[in-house]
């Protein structure tokens, strides 16, 4: 059949196929399989429209993974990447005998040839970003990193007037700042710091991944550091985790703690006990990028709120019953396309009910194409935690949101940091500024300093005790080079680990 030999091409990796070339027939037979496709793909994770990616994003790129996902390693002399041979993964994750036939392969192959446009929807802003706030002005340290900037994370502590950076390189080191960015004291960590949690006063909960770049590797720690004592006593609580990307102290317990393990293929978000290696696991897949211990339902027990973001992405809610009982409810899904980033909650709308502002821009897996539906999205609770869409500003690559009142005028502002911009069409959408002009009706502005760095990691607060918050922001300069082009790698490699957006509202 002519049909399947056009499929077979196209997996084959060379031309994909032209609109104007498909026949009637093609188009007869994508339909005739849509279901069993939506089916073979729903098994895993939420369906995903044709429409979302480009044909030769679909052929060349996810459906490859996919097809070794469901153990077809090979289609027609075509071998597809796979990861089964890594000794560090468990059994399981990749199957031994393919999942489908091959046939069903090809026919998928070819559903998604026809069914996909040629090429993305373009942005669509319902307001351009044109206009340059007044409201920061940049403070740029005087200490650079040797080699270029991999600053893996920052933390304003408004309580101290200091700066917590984590930086990854030949040596990795936390390092604390004064409010005008001058080093105070660092100490090395055994491997880049990514959260800090300041809860206790004396003994900062300091998170280390381990391996930066995506690998299956356990080498994570969680360190103890007292502030006080310019962590000169610093201890390992947690050793071999996988990838953790955050920590939060939790409940009373002097020693319990809630971790991200990010992993990479297998990960999970866990509680431990009493510096206990073996945890209670909340949720046992990869992927967590963000979690919150907050009282969701305001019954005096500490909930968890969390960020998945690989494969099946989705906010989680784990409602604390008690006895170290959760109960796991999906507060929202999104599609393994959304490449989620981070999300903040609060009441937007002043109903007394939990709302959330989500991004999305990872762009660096399987689909790296500028993605129209990449920005900043405000939902809604409509009061039975279920949620509607209130607001959406696109920027490609959108990484992390700081909701605070900048212009002190008593309404949340927002800052917007991506790290998978439009470098070369449109660089200011890496750094955004957003005025809340009330009832969902918020103004974009460019930020000065947006292409000092590339910028991973954000924090807000008021760093110099003037009474208006501050943004510091960190320049990971490495990384996949998406979207940009040589003298943007070497602006964000020659520039600044970090800088601060100091805010003038207070002067
Ligand atoms: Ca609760
Ligand atoms: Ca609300
Ligand atoms: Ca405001
Ligand atoms: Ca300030």
């Amino acid at each position: 059949m002519p049909i399947l030999l056009l499929a077979v091409a196209a997996c084959g990796g060379r031309s994909t196929t032209a609109t104007s070339e498909i026949d009637e027939e093609a188009i007869k037979q994508a339909d005739s399989v849509e279901s069993t496709v939506k089916l073979v793909c729903s098994s895993c994770h939420a369906w995903v429209p044709p429409s979302m990616l480009d044909k030769y994003t679909w052929k060349e790129k996810v459906l490859p993974v996919m097809a070794a996902k469901m153990g077809i390693y090979e289609l027609d002399g075509v071998a597809f990447y796979s990861e089964k041979d890594d000794p560090k993964l468990p059994l399981g994750i990749y199957p031994d005998k393919p999942t489908i036939e091959p046939e069903l392969m090809r026919k998928i192959f070819n559903y998604f040839d026809v069914k996909a446009p040629e090429t993305m929807e373009a942005q669509k802003r319902s307001e351009p970003l044109a206009q340059e706030t007044p409201m920061f002005d940049v403070m740029v340290p005087s200490v650079k990193q040797a080699g270029p900037p991999m600053t893996t994370f920052v933390e304003i502590v408004p309580s101290r007037r200091e700066v917590l950076v984590g930086i990854s390189g030949e040596t990795n080191q936390f390092v604390v700042l004064d409010k005008d960015l001058s080093a105070k004291w660092m100490t090395n960590t055994p491997s880049a710091p990514t959260w800090c949690d300041v809860s206790n006063p004396s003994s900062w909960l300091l998170t280390c991944i381990g391996s930066i770049f995506p690998s299956n590797d356990k080498q994570g720690q969680l360190l103890e550091i007292n502030p006080n004592n310019k962590g000169t006593s610093s201890q390992t609580r947690l050793t071999q985790l996988a990838r953790p990307v955050q920590a939060h102290r939790m409940g009373n317990s002097a020693n319990q703690y809630l971790v991200n393990n990010f992993g990479h293929l297998v990960g999970n978000l866990s509680i431990y006990q009493n510096g206990s290696n073996t945890p209670k696991i909340l949720r046992d897949k990869p992927g967590c990028i963000r979690s919150l211990v907050v009282d969701w339902n305001k019954d005096g027990l500490q909930d968890v709120v969390a960020l998945f973001a690989q494969g099946v992405e989705g906010i989680y809610l784990y409602l604390n019953k008690g006895n170290g009982d959760f109960q796991e409810q999906l507060l929202m899904d999104f599609l393994p396309v959304n490449g989620s980033s981070w999300f903040e909650i609060t009441d937007l709308n002043k109903d007394g009910k939990q709302d959330i502002i989500y991004t999305c821009g990872d762009n660096a897996d399987y689909s790296v194409v500028l993605k129209s539906f990449h920005g900043v999205y405000a939902y809604t609770n409509n009061g039975d935690n279920t949620f509607k869409k209130s607001w959406f500003y696109p920027i490609n690559g959108a990484y992390r949101a700081m909701l605070k009142d900048f212009d002190l005028d008593g309404d949340l502002d927002m800052v917007v940091i991506s790290f998978f911009a439009d470098y070369i069409q449109q660089p200011e959408e890496a750094l955004v500024y957003f005025e809340n002009k009330g009832n969902f009706n918020y103004k974009p502005y460019k930020i000065k300093g947006y292409n000092l760095g590339r910028w991973l990691t954000m924090s807000a607060g008021d760093v110099d005790g003037d009474g208006d918050d501050d943004v510091v922001l960190g320049n990971f300069s490495q990384g996949p080079q998406s979207f940009m082009s040589t003298q943007h790698v070497n602006q964000f490699s020659s520039g600044t680990p970090l800088i601060m957006l100091v805010n003038r509202t207070k002067k």
